[in-house]
């Protein structure tokens, strides 16, 4: 029930100094310089943070937790997640979707996978619908999934610019963000459209013309893997600049396109291009398939996501890019959270959701993930396994 982290030093993800953080049940109760305990109190876990950071637990706002792909042929399905892939990245929010394959790979199941992972510790989110236009609901409409299912809190991903999109037209797309958007009203939610862009020639003009030509606000798509390609980079930069939100992939890299950017080389570039760190998200693609098809759109391979690369990048930004922390994990902490409204995570401050990352001072390196108030890794050690695991 109570756990006191002590001398860590604590990003919320600014810079917060030292301070002591208790932890009440799952919250996130209080935060001090110091807080002692007295002798006759009641059980207190204490968990020594010395030399250490204590950073939000990480939101990861793009993963095929049901497994995804096939591009291959049905041999190429990639693997459901577990648990642990997802706790010993950092991970303790994700939102599931389905990708290229919304017909093997259904609504019910991904619902059920999210509670699965809910059961076994974490928070999950899922997004209703799949690559494909029309999109497949629970409910058979977008706006009563948003609105009567507690899980889903938006719409995706839908793919646009790729040859395996359905070739939605810019009524489909703007019909699709009108009932996300009001399904998201009328529940509180933020009716987000996570959009797949792919390496097609049009990018990112749907969501242009969209904007210019109804009522939707820009705010209202998390377009995605907008580091695939330059092309693509350079238009989700003036994209961004208009006040847009881009997520980029932190499994992508070179082996994906010759001109994909890492997570970490996309962020210092946005920045020094003037786009605002806030409009900016990482997010993995776990369990996701990275297919990579010749010029004639003929398949050649695929490999997986991978959830452990959503900090590895957020680190090469530190480290190799010299992006101070405190801004780097916003990518992955306040921006999604904010961006989802998802209101009690993605921040340390008192009665927020107890999602906490120790980090190791000088490697960066994960050494306590705690969901929920919850130990699932100490000291690089799993304490909490899936149910198969
Ligand atoms: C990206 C998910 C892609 C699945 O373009 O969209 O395929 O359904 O599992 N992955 N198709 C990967 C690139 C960003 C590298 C997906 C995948
Ligand atoms: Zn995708």
């Amino acid at each position: 029930m109570l756990k006191l982290i002590k001398n860590g030093e604590i990003y919320g993800p600014e810079y917060l100094g030292k301070k002591d953080l208790l932890i009440v049940g799952n919250k996130i109760g209080y935060l001090a310089p110091e807080i002692k305990v007295p002798d006759d109190f009641v059980e207190i876990e204490v968990i020594d943070a010395t030399d250490k950071l204590v950073v939000p637990g990480f939101i990861d706002s793009h993963v095929h937790i049901l497994g995804g792909g096939g591009e291959g042929s049905y041999k190429t399905r990639t693997p459901e997640i577990q648990l642990t892939d997802i706790t010993t990245a950092g991970v303790t929010t994700v939102i599931g979707c389905l990708g290229t394959d919304g017909t093997t790979r259904s609504m019910e199941s991904l619902l059920a996978k999210a509670r699965g992972l809910e059961e076994e510790g974490i928070t999950t989110y899922i997004y209703t619908g799949s690559y494909r236009v029309p999109v497949r609901t629970l409910t058979g409409d977008i706006q009563d999934d948003l609105i009567l299912i507690d899980k889903i809190i938006g719409v995706g991903e839908i793919a646009l610019s790729d040859h395996r999109s359905s070739q939605p037209t810019v009524e489909d797309l703007a019909k699709i963000a009108a009932a996300s958007r009001v399904g998201g009203i009328l529940s509180g939610k933020a009716g987000i459209i996570n959009i797949h862009v792919g390496d097609g020639q049009r990018k990112l003009d749907y969501l242009e013309e969209i904007i210019s030509t109804t009522e939707i606000p820009i705010s209202q798509f998390l377009p995605t893997h907008i580091n695939r390609n330059q092309e693509l980079f350079k238009a989700g930069i003036e994209y961004a600049k208009k006040g847009g939100f881009v997520d980029l992939t932190s499994s992508i890299d070179s082996t994906v396109s010759g001109s994909a950017l890492s997570c970490s080389q996309g962020l210092k570039e946005m920045l020094a291009a003037g786009v605002s760190i806030d409009n900016i998200t990482f997010s993995s693609d776990g369990q996701g398939s990275l297919p990579v098809f010749d010029e004639k759109g003929q398949f050649l391979g695929l490999g997986v996501g991978k959830l452990d690369s959503l900090f590895a990048e957020v680190r090469k930004s530190v480290n190799n890019e010299g992006i101070p922390l405190a801004d780097a994990l916003k990518v992955i902490t306040s921006n999604p959270a904010r961006i989802l409204k998802l209101e009690n995570k993605g921040v340390i401050k008192e009665n927020k959701d107890a999602d906490l990352v120790l980090l190791k001072k000088d490697t960066l390196e994960i050494e306590t993930v705690i969901a929920l108030g919850k130990v699932m890794i100490q000291n690089k050690e799993i304490k909490v396994k899936g149910t198969f695991q």
